[in-house]
């Protein structure tokens, strides 16, 4: 019922890019409204030494946020860290009514990064997040959206002529959600709470080749599993997990651009996928 964006940080990535529309293949499976991607700046410490950046945002309604970002290294090496949090009290609607919608949530995040020569980087980045979120529109509060994440990161470009870059990477991600109907807001009926967790893992390599001047090739493949389990009740956390949904896809793309002249391209690209959803759910749930 969470979008991504409960569990997305976005003052801890460098840039968020937006993909309209069907207008690529490469970055998995079911993007035909679009792909926004969060991206960090890996870039090779070639003069070494350190950055640091931070902000602090205030607002109306108790809004305060903080963000701090530090980097350091040398031209092999180069280390990463950074924290965010974000927090807001209820707000009042035009009308002055209170609307329950106060919040809080936190992330830190940390890379360490090899970087031997200027086209090569292998890096390690991991995280870990948690929020509270009080919703005005549903009857339940997100109370719990605790999130661990790892990834493992290899690129290699100009590698020749043909090969304009190698990219490989892998990751896994946890999250731990709760959501329930008395902890942040009052409530004398009865108790209700959801506790679903899910592990992704996933996978995913490409190589660009320049086969002329004009065209640029991009192939690769993917691959994602995704498994859900479930545990409700206000005594969840004695209650044994009740694995429900699981996926799993692997895919292919492959996506040329000819450039005709400098301002203009024709891009196409295909992709193929297989994916497989299972529901180990008891019969009778199912057919709810
Ligand atoms: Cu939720």
């Amino acid at each position: 019922m969470d979008p991504p964006t409960a569990y997305v940080y976005p003052e801890s990535f460098d840039s968020v890019t937006v993909l309209k529309g069907p207008q690529t293949v490469l970055y998995g499976a079911g993007n035909s409204a679009g792909v926004v991607l969060f991206e960090r700046d890996s870039q090779r410490m070639v003069d070494g030494g350190w950055s640091a950046n931070g902000s602090v945002t205030l607002g109306s309604w108790g809004r305060n946020d903080q963000v701090i970002d530090a980097k350091a290294g040398n031209p092999d090496f180069y280390a990463r860290i950074g924290a965010t949090r974000s927090d807001s009290n209820n707000y009042e609607d035009g009308d002055g009514n209170e609307v329950h919608s106060f919040y809080t949530r936190w992330s830190t995040t940390g890379a360490l990064g090899w970087t031997p020569d200027d086209n090569t980087l292998l890096e390690l980045n991991f995280g870990r997040s948690d929020g509270e979120a009080a919703y005005a529109d549903r009857a339940m509060d997100g109370v719990r959206f605790e999130r661990e994440h790892a990834g493992l990161r290899f690129e290699k470009r100009n590698i020749s002529s043909l090969v304009r870059k190698v990219e490989a990477h892998a990751y896994y991600s946890y999250i731990d959600h709760v959501m329930d109907n008395f902890s942040l807001r009052s409530n004398r009926g009865m108790r209700m709470l959801n506790n679903p967790d899910r592990k992704t893992t996933g996978a995913r390599a490409a190589v660009a080749l320049a086969p002329s001047e004009r065209w640029l090739v991009t192939l690769g493949a993917d691959v994602r599993d995704d498994q859900h389990r479930t545990r409700n009740g206000v005594n969840y956390r004695i209650q044994p997990w009740q694995k429900d949904i699981g996926f799993e896809r692997q895919g292919v793309f492959g996506e040329a651009s000819y450039a005709i002249d400098d301002a203009r391209r024709i891009v196409g690209g295909l992709r193929v996928d297989d994916h497989e959803a299972r529901d180990y759910r008891p019969t009778s749930l199912t057919r709810g």
